[in-house]
């Protein structure tokens, strides 16, 4: 039998994309900032002259499959993080917007064989959204360490 696992170590020589969200910005600025303090603890350089690290702004949720397709189709990336926030609020929108978002960004990675992390929070208010951006706790670092495990996965079943 054979157990294969991610692990958390040794991610200096990974590259990754995060694709954001501008919709919600308020939300999706500090699940960004979450991510990045976990990527930086685990040895990754997210400093703005990084060269294993790429962040692309979309305007809403919507966007973000078509962009994350593009970037994972490059073969520049290991991984590649979204992030977003659909806040179901009063609009009927929020349906469509979450149905295509979630869709979309799982055909890209099944499509490219690049692990794609789900990082859109859907939540019924603003504060439910912003409790887990920072103000209880922060998903983006989750989504972070989703990354860094996928990568090592991956890595493993290659
Ligand atoms: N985009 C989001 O990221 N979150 C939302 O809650 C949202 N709502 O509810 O409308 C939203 N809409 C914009 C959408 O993602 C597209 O950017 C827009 O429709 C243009 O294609």
């Amino acid at each position: 039998m054979v157990s294969i696992e991610g692990r958390f170590t040794n991610s200096s020589d990974i590259k990754v994309a995060i694709v954001v969200a501008r919709f919600n910005d308020l939300v999706t600025n500090k699940l960004l900032s979450g991510c990045l303090d976990c990527l930086s603890r685990h040895g990754i350089d997210t400093s703005e002259s990084s060269s294993q690290l790429d962040i692309a702004w979309v305007p809403g949720s919507f966007e973000l499959p078509l962009v994350c397709q593009t970037l994972a189709k490059t073969g520049r990336y290991q991984v590649v993080i979204t992030l977003g926030a659909v806040i179901r609020g009063d609009t009927p929108h929020f349906d469509v917007v979450i149905n295509e978002s979630s869709k979309g960004i799982a055909a890209v990675s099944r499509e490219t064989g690049i692990p794609v992390i789900f990082g859109v929070l859907t939540t019924d208010t603003m504060q439910q959204a912003l409790e887990r951006a920072g103000v209880k706790s922060n998903l983006g670092w989750a989504y972070a360490l989703q990354a860094i495990e996928m990568c090592s996965l991956m890595k493993a079943l290659n």
